[in-house]
């Protein structure tokens, strides 16, 4: 059914092209492309999705618009680029416009996501056993008898971009792609998030005696940079995009360290996506010190955080949603421009997930995206209120654990 209706959307794009060739083209920025002044960018899904029913709806819109473009984005949800005139002029206009069809699901702005801001803790740097603290907590050293890692495991990394050439990054990673504007260049420019979130996966300096340390020794980072800008704004569906790509090219582990993610339809359509090709998809909850009431979602696993002595810091969100814990406070890490850094928040914690996540597939790669992520969940160690609870989820994460459940007869 999908495939089919996929065909028709590629023919909607051939037809509708007509009416839109003014708009712009994809080398816009991510500002722009996000609010076109002169057109419109709407993600949707249309309800029992079929191809008659996307037929009708494009030829509807094609005449109560001034032009309409749609492409496929991921699984049944699809972006349209809708130009704006008199008598549709601004984006709320055209939503109304979309649900008066009584065809359409759900329709909404294709808007933002930005890493939730890291924060800066006191000192930069800190004493050596505060820069490992973190893997000390969650038992890796343990868990480095059995294993440190393969350069077999990939994890992609959809962020900021990666600085490949950091001296201790070096090695773990590899090739990447930048889905906002094509290009192989998944550098980092002028935003430090998606290395730091690369050094907890698999910086492996402080291994070998100075810098920094990951939970992974060897690991093969893919970046998939989804941000060109220096505040490190996402697009919505380029951030679909990228989590799409990671599952077709057979990628195990996805980290999205990027708050409001977690509630955004198209963003829940690619993590299902993801599990449906053999992967997870792992997620910060945020550092805005709420509660959320998203329910829990089974193709996500959503990181709080944890500080030193096994607190919930404020930062971290709580809710329904929250799977596990692991530790996000005063994080010692590479950063861009050959630096490091020591940060806190739920971005963090949920590059130690998906460090952790890699370590595991390591020791028993044939293990199942749905064995995975039970795995992940099993391997915590109950805080708070017992059993699950909205802080802390299953717990903060336990590498020991992981062990034992991975080798019973060790
Ligand atoms: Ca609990």
């Amino acid at each position: 059914m999908t495939n089919v209706i996929r065909t028709v959307g590629a023919g909607i794009v051939l037809i509708v092209v007509l009416f839109a060739g003014s708009l712009r083209e994809c080398s816009a920025s991510t500002e722009e492309r996000a609010a076109d002044g002169g057109a419109v960018s709407i993600v949707f899904r249309l309800r029992s999705p079929s191809p008659a029913r996307m037929d009708a709806f494009a030829a509807g819109m094609a005449k109560r618009t001034a032009g309409m473009r749609v492409e496929p984005v991921v699984g049944d949800v699809y972006l349209a680029k809708v130009r704006l005139d008199e008598a549709l002029n601004n984006e709320k206009a055209v939503l109304n416009e979309f649900m008066a069809s009584g065809l359409v699901e759900f329709a909404r702005p294709d808007g933002i996501l930005y890493p939730p801001p890291d924060i800066a803790a006191l000192r930069a740097e800190p004493a050596e056993q505060e820069k490992t603290w973190f893997l000390t907590k969650i038992q890796a050293p343990v868990f480095w008898e059995k294993s440190k890692g393969s350069k077999a495991i990939k994890v992609l990394v959809c962020d900021t971009g990666v600085e490949s050439g950091h001296p201790d990054l070096r090695g773990n990673i590899g090739p990447g792609i930048n889905l906002v504007d094509g290009s192989a260049n998944t550098e980092p420019t002028g935003n430090g998030h998606g290395t730091r979130i690369a050094g907890l996966i698999g910086a492996r300096g402080g291994h070998t005696g100075t810098g920094a340390s990951g939970v992974n020794w060897d690991v093969t980072i893919i970046p998939g940079k989804i941000s060109n800008q220096a505040n490190g704004g996402a697009v919505h569906t380029d951030t679909a995009k990228c989590i799409k790509w990671g599952a077709d090219q057979g990628i195990r582990i996805v980290n999205l360290s990027f708050s409001g993610a977690v509630d955004e339809p198209v963003i829940q359509e690619a993590a299902k996506y993801l599990r449906s090709h053999n992967g997870v998809l792992i997620m910060s909850a945020g550092n805005n010190g709420v509660r959320n009431d998203f329910p829990d979602n089974p193709d996500m696993i959503v990181v709080g955080g944890t500080n030193d002595i096994d607190w919930k810091p404020p930062y971290s969100n709580t809710g329904p949603y929250v799977d596990l814990t692991a530790p996000g406070s005063a994080l010692y890490s590479t950063d861009a421009g050959g630096k490091y850094s020591k940060t806190s928040g739920t971005s963090l914690a949920t590059a130690v997930v998906s460090g952790s996540a890699a370590l595991m597939l390591s020791v028993k790669p044939n293990m199942t995206a749905d064995q995975l992520a039970d795995l992940v969940l099993k391997s915590t160690m109950d805080l708070g209120t017992p059993g699950r609870d909205e802080a802390f989820g299953a717990g903060r994460l336990d590498l020991k654990k992981a062990l034992e459940f991975l080798t019973p007869w060790r």
